[in-house]
């Protein structure tokens, strides 16, 4: 009983500056390497395979300390969102292979040309609520939710042109167990919700997705999902730059997917933060084919 999108364009974005660890650039060969291609032949789903280039690497021409890279950070993710808005306009699926999770924010720009009111699920070990004044490690990562909300930088939260941020109360975070002060802050003044891994030991993780698909279905006309691969437990998900123990099961994140999917809520997604130079035995990109 599955909810499968008509056609698929997936946009391979090979781009890691927004990290501090290199290597996330090389995520989507390596889930190609993993056989993404036959599992969407197996199901059935008509794809497309596009790749943006990621832009020559750039000097800061005035570095800042608090937001690394942020040349490079604004080029891939212009051209990111111009890509994303058009195949949204046609009706196609955009899944969207990073890269780190500062891609999100180019992602997310083109998606809210589109959509008015989007619903956006982010499932990750951390909230990516900084911004510059709150960063701690000047990463662009760790920033993308936040600019998606309308906050930080002024050159990242007008990518993409004139559109509507993404409203707070259409925002659920899964998976959370690294929030930075600044971050709680936030989640707390915008009224965010945030399943932590404390509630999916306490809910288990079907309310949790029974909850977050309500939130971000009421009211919306989209549903984007942001799949950090360090939301899933280090020991079954290896190859990402940013681990944090305690994580989901293999099984949690297969019934959040399962689920998602026979909800037919979503109406695009996007896997980041894979880093197969860190991965053992490809175990992390063998997971993102494995739904
Ligand atoms: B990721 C940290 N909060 O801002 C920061 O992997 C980590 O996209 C950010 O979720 C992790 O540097 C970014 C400490
Ligand atoms: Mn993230
Ligand atoms: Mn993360
Ligand atoms: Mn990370």
């Amino acid at each position: 009983m599955r909810n499968l999108p008509s056609t698929v364009t997936i946009l391979s974005v090979p781009f890691d500056r927004g990290a501090t660890r290199r290597g996330a650039g090389q995520g989507p060969n390596a889930i190609f390497g993993s056989g993404l291609k036959r599992k969407l032949d197996t199901l059935g789903i008509p794809y497309r395979v596009e790749e943006l280039a990621a832009p020559p690497e750039m000097k800061d021409e005035a570095h800042n300390p608090q937001l690394k890279h942020v040349q490079e950070v604004l080029s891939i993710n212009e051209l990111l969102a111009a890509r994303v808005y058009a195949l949204a306009e046609t009706g196609v699926f955009p899944l969207v292979l990073g890269g780190d999770h500062s891609i999100a924010i180019g992602t997310l720009a083109g998606l809210t040309r589109h959509h008015r009111n989007l619903g956006v699920i982010w499932l990750d070990a951390h909230s990516d609520l900084n911004t510059p004044d709150t960063t701690p490690s000047g990463n662009i990562h760790g920033m993308s939710l936040a600019v998606s909300l309308g906050k930080g930088d002024t050159r990242l939260t007008s990518i993409g042109g004139a559109k509507s941020p993404i409203k707070p109360e259409n925002v659920v975070l899964i998976g959370s167990r690294s929030l930075d002060q600044g971050e709680r802050d936030l989640i707390r003044q915008e009224g965010i919700t945030c399943f932590t891994m404390q509630d999916i030991d306490r809910l288990g993780m079907f309310r949790v997705m029974e909850e977050a698909i309500r939130i971000t279905s009421a009211g919306t006309d989209g549903v984007h999902l942001s799949f950090d691969v360090d939301s899933v437990d280090p020991k079954i998900a290896p190859g990402t730059g940013t681990p944090v123990q305690g994580g989901l099961s293999y099984r949690e994140a297969h019934l959040a997917m399962e689920m998602l999917s026979e909800s037919g809520i979503v109406t695009s997604a996007e896997f980041v933060e894979n880093n197969p130079l860190l991965d053992r035995g490809q175990t992390t990109s063998r997971l993102a084919c494995s739904a």
